[in-house]
């Protein structure tokens, strides 16, 4: 069984489209970002850098005790290898393709639009963001250029077969109306983006959540003020 601590975000659900892709059973542990679940010293075993997706998988190829994978990227290379699919090991010319692209996904629209999304909602008391404003923004808008210049002659982000490169890439790109995206721009994205969307496996991922919302009503001001606690400006926890 591959258990997927898991909330419902965009390194989230990468893991659950491509699992519902491969049709595999697994089932879902709620990590409650919003409550600090990451810090958890159970969760902190699986998964040191304090974010989630991670998985565990109790049967690994092979044998032997249970496995845990953390980083979305990683996950998707170790669940694709696993089964076969998405993710070809025969051909080093195919098989290099995609990881470039995955770990390009990782290494930079990853984080750049997570930053753009950051600064996005920074309020205006903080003072002036106008520069990591622009900076980001700017940054997205060349990313969705990579990866229209990639798409321009290609069906899909590693050539011609729907790979993991396909799933990595495409959670980032579903909120492009508010990253001050015009699609129209980026025309091969567009059509990408479309036939990723209605993929029947892709919407089932997308429908994966991790429990009913939570009140916040419900929440003490004791509570609120823990979360703030862990939360808000996260820095080093010191070493045992
Ligand atoms: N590079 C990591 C990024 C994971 C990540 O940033 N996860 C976020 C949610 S999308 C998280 O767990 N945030 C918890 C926090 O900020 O405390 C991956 O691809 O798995």
């Amino acid at each position: 069984m591959i258990d997927v601590h898991y909330w419902p975000t965009n390194n989230g659900i990468k893991v659950t489209i491509l699992l519902e892709e491969l049709g595999i059973p697994y089932r879902i542990v709620p990590v409650n970002l919003g409550r600090g679940d990451q810090f958890a010293d159970d969760f902190l075993a699986i998964s040191p850098n304090n974010r989630m997706p991670a998985i565990v998988d109790t049967e690994p190829s092979g044998g032997g005790p249970a496995l845990s994978v953390f980083e979305s990227a990683a996950i998707l290379f170790y669940l694709a290898e696993k089964e076969g699919r998405f993710w070809p090991q025969d051909d080093v010319h195919a098989r290099y393709e995609i990881v470039q692209w995955v770990v390009w996904q990782a290494a930079n629209q990853g984080p750049k639009f997570g930053e753009r999304g950051h600064f996005a909602q920074v309020p205006e008391s903080a003072g002036d963001q106008s520069y990591a404003r622009r900076r980001f923004d700017d940054e997205v808008h060349r990313l969705y250029g990579v990866l229209n210049n990639r798409l321009y002659d290609r069906r899909y982000v590693a050539g011609d077969t729907y790979t993991i490169a396909d799933i990595a890439a495409y959670p980032y790109t579903m909120s492009w109306r508010q990253q001050g995206i015009d699609l129209d721009e980026f025309r091969y994205v567009r059509r990408w983006f479309e036939e990723i969307s209605a993929r029947p496996g892709v919407q089932r991922g997308l429908a994966v959540t991790a429990g009913p919302p939570e009140d916040p009503a419900s929440l003490s001001a004791e509570e609120l003020e823990r979360r703030r606690g862990i939360l808000f400006n996260q820095r080093a926890r010191p070493a045992p």
